[in-house]
Formats: structure tokens, sequence, C-alpha cells
């Protein structure tokens, strides 16, 4: 017996995260096993993640499993794992708009579908939320392409677009847009908006936490007060999410809200949700965004909107830039409903080949 197991393997970049991509055949399919494989391919629980290839951040300890799907609306299933990098716990309770834009390229990388023109279309089943997404892959002469003109925010240089459409995210979480059946609600004697577009998310203004808003992730992070009041209204808020006691869960995030400073609709720092984002995650500012159009939300008192229907583009601003949500929504009495959101992500395959497991945590298929 060899000491170690060689996993195939593939290493993207998918948005403003990054991931190790794996075929679900390629996996142990007992979960209990497949989880002690992928913290032990990370290298975690260590804060540093040494010992494997996790980068020691959430945004860098992500794994993304894709399999050929059997729905006839989809390509390819595509299920989405947090690898907590200082705990030995591996959670899928979230999806993943970031990873999610890696998902095409390593489809037709590996032979899953086949590369239709100069575009194609990959139609992604989302197994953690039980929802589809189109994402836009450029394949010119069958080949993935990587580079191009697009720039996203939190990434340096361009890349080749991968323009994605959302058609039924609202409620995928919790059941319902607005998952407490209010537009606002006081948690733990805080004013919040509880959200779910996607991404449970908790908005709360940045000015009743004591903050300004604007301050750097790290400034926030080093805030022991502050941390432990988001950590009290997250805690109880999740009970009113539909989601339980969510002590364990990395749903809901927190996004404390300031007035937008760069032409944006709102400023944003959130808790992901014990570190606070780089960025924002994709799903997050989807749900961010539709909180700032909905009558009587706290995000919709700061937020720089106007119009009651039709196709808006948002830009949520957050500590590297702004994010550019497009929705198609409709407003009435005070209900909203998204018939459809879109965005702009990016990729790039960055490694492919096996990652290496010791073979006392599984000794291969
Ligand atoms: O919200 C971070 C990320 C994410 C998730 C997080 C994401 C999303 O930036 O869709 O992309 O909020 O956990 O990768």
């Amino acid at each position: 017996m060899t000491s170690q197991t060689a996993i195939r393997c593939s290493v993207i970049r998918g948005g403003t995260s990054k991931g190790l991509y794996f075929l679900a055949d390629d996996l142990p399919s007992d979960v209990s096993t497949r989880d002690a494989v992928l913290l032990a391919a990370m290298g975690a629980p260590d804060v540093r993640e040494i010992d494997g290839m996790g980068g020691g951040h959430p945004l860098t300890s992500k794994v993304a499993v894709v399999r050929a799907s059997e729905r006839p609306d989809a390509d390819v299933d595509y299920l989405f794992l947090q690898v907590w990098p200082d705990r030995a716990e591996v959670s899928d309770n979230q999806n993943c708009g970031n990873l999610l834009a890696g998902v095409g390229p390593f489809a037709l990388e590996g032979g899953l579908l086949a590369a239709e023109g100069a575009t194609t279309d990959v139609r992604i089943w989302m197994e953690n939320t039980q929802s589809l997404a189109v994402a836009r892959i450029e394949t010119p002469d069958g080949v993935v392409r990587y580079d191009g003109p697009a720039r996203i925010e939190g990434v340096p240089g361009t890349s080749a677009p991968v323009p994605i459409e959302f058609l039924d995210i609202a409620g995928s979480t919790c059941g319902k847009l607005l998952p407490t059946g209010h537009a606002s609600d006081v948690v733990e004697g805080v004013r919040v908006t509880c959200v779910d577009n996607g991404m449970p998310v908790v908005c709360v203004k940045a000015d009743d936490l004591g903050l300004s808003g604007y301050e750097d992730p790290l400034e926030i992070e080093a805030n022991n007060e502050v941390c432990q009041k988001v950590e009290e209204i997250r805690l109880a808020a999740g009970h009113l999410m539909n989601l339980g006691d969510v002590t364990n869960k990395t749903v809901p995030k927190v996004s404390v809200l300031a007035p937008a400073k760069n032409g944006g609709v709102v400023s944003t720092r959130t808790f992901i949700p014990h570190r606070v984002h780089e960025a924002i995650g994709v799903f997050g500012a989807v749900s961010v965004a539709t909180a700032c159009l909905v009558p009587g939300s706290v995000a919709n008192e700061m937020a720089n909107v106007t119009g009651t229907s039709t196709r808006v583009t948002l830009d949520v601003e957050h500590p590297t830039g702004y994010f550019s949500v497009s929705m198609d929504v409709s407003i009435e009495s005070g209900e909203v409903r998204v018939n459809s959101a879109a965005l702009l992500r990016t990729a790039r395959l960055l490694m492919r080949g096996d990652v290496f497991v010791p073979s006392k945590v599984w000794e291969g298929p």
C-alpha cells in the first residue's frame, strides 16, 4: 500500500474566490469519507492550512463537485462545499456564486459536455439551493478561452467574460424572499432586514453597530464587541429565517450597510460569517441588491434607488470596489417579485493534476 492516494483535481479561480474542483466520480461516495478527504486535501483544520491546498481563509478553502446532470433542463450538477479552515467541518448549507463561474470551464475541459460554437451556454443545476443557473463560456474553436477584456473588482487584470443568469433563486434556502414575512424586524435590539435571494443575508445599518461602515475588513474583525453583537444577531435571525440553530452553519451572512460613497446603490461590509469578506459573495450581493428594492427595508432606507419596476442594474459597493447585479423585478403593493438576476464573473484554470491525501484517510476507489 502506498502512503498517499492521488485524486484528480483542478484548481480554478472562480470570480473573487479560489477552489478545488472535482468530478463527483473521483471522490468517495460516502459523505463522511468524502469530507475527511476534502479536509485532508485542504490541510484543515489549521488556520494556515499549511499541510494542504487551502489558503487559510474561507474564500480560498472552497470545493466544487461536478457531475453530468440527469435533469432534462441541466447539463451539469454542481455541489458547493465550504471547508472551514479552522474547524474539522465541511458544510453544504450554502451555495457559492463565485465558484459557480468556474463550473462551466471545468465541465467543458472535463468533457462533461461539448462546446457549441464561439460561446457555449452551460446549464448548471445548483444542488445546494435546488435552482438553475446558465453560464455563458467563450469556446472559440471548441476550446475554453480564459483571456479577454472583462474586469471584475477584486481580481487583477482582465479575463474572458462569464455572464451568468439565474431564474429562480428567490427564497431558495429559506423558502421565501423575505423569510420572516416582514420588510424589517428588530433582532437583539437592532433593526434588520432578513432576505434570501440566493443567499440568506441579514442587513443591518452600520450606525446601529457603532460603525461607519467604511472600515477595513481587518479593522472590523479586530473589534470583538462588534463581532460578538453581529454573531448574536445572526444566531437569533437564523431561527426567524427558518434556518434553525446556525451556530455551525455558514448562513445567514450579516451585511453591514452604509450609504454608497462611489455612485453605487449602497456600501457593504459582509460577515461570512466569522470573517469579513474582502469583497462580497455573488449571491450575497444579489440578496443585498434585492433588499435595496424592498420598501420598508433597512437597505431601502439608505439605498440610492429610484423607480418601481422592470430591469435595474444595481452596483453594490464593497471593500475592494463594487459588484453589479442586473435584475428583472416587479414591485406591486410593496411586494417585490424577482423574475431573473444576472451578473458578470470571470474564471481561470490555474492547475490541473492530482491532489494527494494520506491513504489512511482514503485508500482510493
Ligand atoms: O455569495 C462568500 C464567495 C462567497 C460566496 C461567502 C459567494 C456567494 O465570495 O455566492 O460567492 O459569502 O461565503 O465566494
